[in-house]
């Protein structure tokens, strides 16, 4: 047993006895319309998911848990720069519940402990080892975490005919959280053969939390060998760690429909085991319209700055937008099909800069990131066209990774599936504890779309 697992057990009885109730008095309450419209514009914004620990709201951007990202920031358990811990993050998903100090401190050991070198799949390690150098790093990612399944405590004792409904919840638990914890040393093994041949880049440490670890074993850590800056100072470092934090904290989940979110609930509704179902998340994150937005950021603003003759002239910035603009391309960063402000993850990142003003001030591509949060929205607002002229949460992230000496664009997303493990594995314990049933929603054809409209 552990700490989250006696939290969770705790609260069980009552949400699931609300769930009952759901489905015993409301199963005919009426909840969205589904028009010809919905099916053949990808069902956005049908509300036909359930989804507990997060939500997109127009306005307020993400809440987790009804939390909004400051409130996170100033209840949850963090470090001193004032991040909370993504381990806090994973406990508040899990349970609706802040932890206490003790609480984080004790899940981040029991992530250590799980996802220590002696713990780490062989045969995943073999997988990774045999793959090509060059291979998509999220290909690389999807394959190690099905290749996983092999010590999935689900599958095997479910093919041992061992569990019952009742109990199936648990054993997700356990995937789950050994899941979340293999991901700093897999991550660090991906890193590592696209930038040095396969040869570790740090060690992993049992007695440091999960984000550090990640740092290290990309050699981003000042007490490892750094392979992108030879000289990577101990405050680059710790602020580098910080933005992990910060990263993995506030990307965790975005509540259920987006692409990898939504996959891994589909693939898990089957009872494939978290492995299989998160890898399956990862495939779908790893498309250029969901997860690969923050590499075409970090393209666009060092083209820009190619082309201007500083990040501190606005009128050639606002040049260069409307060039683009009226060249029918859009702004990379900026929009957002459903928020109708600036995303709060975008914000708590540019508070992180704004924080750490003299890392920053020399480094052209996060300046011109800062000045064009404050100019984009007026062109785009004269240019009339989109619904939402505020930057979004890849508008920044991306030029950080890239500051720190991490160039490959590729695998920020590698960074960001290490985040996203959280919320949308979260929802599939859940989904056992409430014995949600097997996802099939029914097709319709053509034929049948012309009858429905020619009746109406
Ligand atoms: N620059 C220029 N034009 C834009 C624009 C932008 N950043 N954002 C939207 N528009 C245009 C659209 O292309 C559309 O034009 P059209 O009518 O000629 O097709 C019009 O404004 C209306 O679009 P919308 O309803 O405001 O947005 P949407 O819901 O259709 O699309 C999004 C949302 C994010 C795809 C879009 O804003 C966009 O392409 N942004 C730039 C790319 C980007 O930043 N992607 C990252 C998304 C972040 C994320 O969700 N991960």
């Amino acid at each position: 047993a552990t700490g989250l697992k006696e939290s969770l057990k705790a609260i069980i009885p009552k949400r699931k006895e609300e769930f009952l109730k759901l489905k015993k008095e409301c199963m005919g309450t009426k909840v969205d319309d589904i028009t010809i419209g919905s099916i053949l514009s990808g069902m956005r914004g049908n509300r036909s998911m359930f989804w507990e620990g997060s939500m997109v709201d127009a306005q307020r951007g993400i809440t987790f848990h009804g939390k909004t990202i400051e409130q996170c920031q100033r209840e949850l358990p963090g470090d001193e720069s004032g991040n909370f811990y993504p381990e806090s993050m994973l406990w508040l998903l899990m349970t609706g519940e802040v932890p206490t100090k003790q609480q984080t401190k004790q899940l981040m050991e029991e992530l250590a402990v799980r996802g220590s070198e002696a713990n780490f799949p062989i045969a995943t390690s073999r997988v990774i080892d045999s793959l090509p150098n060059d291979m998509h790093p999220m290909t690389q990612l999807a394959i190690g975490l099905a290749s996983m399944n092999k010590v999935s405590r689900f599958a095997s004792n479910y093919e041992k005919g061992l569990l019952n409904k009742n109990n199936y919840w648990e054993d997700t638990f356990e995937d789950t959280l050994n899941l979340i914890s293999f991901l700093p040393i897999l991550t660090g093994k991906i890193y590592s053969k696209i930038t040095n041949d396969g040869k570790p880049l740090g060690k992993f440490s049992p007695t440091e939390d999960w984000s550090s670890n990640i740092c290290s074993l990309m050699g981003m850590s000042n007490s490892t060998y750094s392979v992108n800056k030879n000289n990577f100072n101990a405050s680059e470092s710790k602020d580098f760690l910080s933005l992990m934090r910060l990263y993995t904290g506030i990307h965790a989940d975005h509540e259920g429909g987006n692409v990898s979110a939504h996959t891994t609930h589909l693939v898990g509704s089957a009872l494939s085991d978290p492995y299989l179902s998160y890898s399956s998340g990862i495939m779908g994150l790893a498309g250029p319209l969901h997860g690969l937005a923050a590499q075409e950021v970090v393209r666009f603003l060092v083209e820009m700055n190619g082309q201007i003759s500083s990040p501190n002239q606005p009128d050639e910035i606002e040049r260069y937008l409307w060039d683009l603009l009226n060249s029918k391309r859009v702004i990379p960063g900026y929009g957002h099909a459903t928020l109708r402000k600036p995303d709060p993850r975008f914000t708590a990142m540019l508070k992180f800069t704004k924080d750490r003003k003299s890392e920053f001030e020399n480094d052209k591509n996060v300046v011109l990131m800062q000045n064009l949060s404050s100019i984009a929205p007026k062109v785009l607002k004269a240019h009339g066209k989109c619904q939402n002229p505020y930057p979004n949460v890849d508008s920044a992230s991306g030029i950080l990774f890239h500051h720190y000496g991490l160039k490959e664009s590729l695998f920020f997303t590698v960074i960001f599936g290490c985040s996203r493990s959280m919320g949308p594995l979260t929802q599939l314990v859940w989904d056992r504890i409430y014995g949600l049933p097997i996802e099939r929603p029914k097709s319709v054809n053509m034929e049948t779309l012309k009858l429905l409209s020619n009746s109406q």
